[in-house]
């Protein structure tokens, strides 16, 4: 029995087919290089440990119907994002650039974000000049406030590999704060009709009781001050609304967790569950509320 849903910050792989993003991850959980012969299809989650702290890696399909499909949805709700550009390709120099610009505009406010000059071990690599200017790199600069780096990189060599790791978990700590885990006491996801698509509570004590008379309180009134107020105490717990789009994410927590990580992972998990809820369409909320309980990113 699950009596709390656990979650964790994501980190997203993006770049165009080929780059090098499944061979990148081999390499941080092994140390070593291994020639990948096949493409991605989908996506596919793993999950890297540092220090203590877990971290739900996503490795998107760089294909144009992947890209297409989900990489939108996973990069509005990460944390972090390494962008892998393999610089022997001159070729799709202007799509990695339309699509890394894209992955920019999508990515949260605050999200780290790496750029991987990659297979820098190549002898017809671009130098890194064309590769700044071919991607218009240098805007980045021009906007400070973006948490924003390149390094030159090599899946094969192991070059800079360490280092934009640690770089990007240790700005994600930083601005979470130590802890980078939240347990979720209660999750509810409504629609544009404030209707519920699911109302789920994941404590099994004397509090479930008291759960269940506020949830479900939230109405058109409560729901519009969610601008002006960014979390709301009740009883022991604080609840988190967020709104995007159609849909608005209710997530309780406890009032000694941090509020900011709250935020930010309550987003994840409204992500995480309307991408599972577009996925399996077809399929009825009881098997719905299952899965969002069992399925871990593994
Ligand atoms: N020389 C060199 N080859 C690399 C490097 N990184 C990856 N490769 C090779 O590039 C090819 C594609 O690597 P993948 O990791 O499968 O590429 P991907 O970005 O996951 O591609 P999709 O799954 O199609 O999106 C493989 O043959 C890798 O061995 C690198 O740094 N240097
Ligand atoms: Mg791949």
């Amino acid at each position: 029995m699950v009596t709390k849903r656990k979650i964790h910050p994501v980190i997203v792989i993006a770049g165009l087919g080929n780059a090098g993003k499944t061979t990148l991850i081999h390499r941080l959980k092994t140390g070593e290089f291994k020639d990948i012969f096949s493409p991605t299809i989908g996506f596919q989650v793993d999950i890297i440990r540092k220090d203590g702290n877990r971290f739900d890696i996503v490795d998107l399909g760089g294909q144009i119907a992947f890209r297409n499909a989900f990489w939108e949805n996973f990069v509005t709700s990460c944390h972090g994002c390494i962008f892998i550009f393999d610089r022997t390709d001159k070729e799709r120099l202007s799509i990695a650039k339309e699509w890394l610009w894209k992955v920019n505009e999508w990515l949260p406010k605050g999200a780290n974000f790496a750029f991987f000059a990659n297979k820098s071990d190549l002898e017809s690599s671009m130098p890194l000049e064309e590769v700044v200017q071919g991607l218009e790199l240098s805007k980045f600069s021009e906007s400070p406030s973006k948490s924003f780096r390149i390094f030159e990189t090599s899946n094969v060599t192991g070059q800079n590999i360490n280092e934009c790791w640690d770089w990007i978990t240790n700005a994600i700590r930083k601005r979470m704060g130590s802890k980078t885990s939240l347990d979720i006491y209660a999750f509810e996801l409504l629609d544009e009709r404030l209707e519920p698509i699911i109302s789920e509570i994941l404590i099994e004590n004397e509090k479930k009781e008291f759960l269940e008379e506020t949830m479900g309180a939230f109405n058109t009134h409560s729901l519009k001050m969610i601008d002006s107020l960014p979390f709301i105490n009740i009883g022991d717990f604080v609840v988190h609304i967020i709104r995007k789009g159609d849909y608005y994410a209710i997530t309780y927590i406890d009032k000694d967790d941090s509020q900011n990580l709250a935020r930010e992972l309550s987003l994840t998990l409204m992500f995480e569950t309307l991408y599972r809820i577009r996925r399996d369409l077809k399929v009825d909320k009881d098997f719905l509320l299952n899965s969002i309980e069992t399925i871990e990113f593994i």
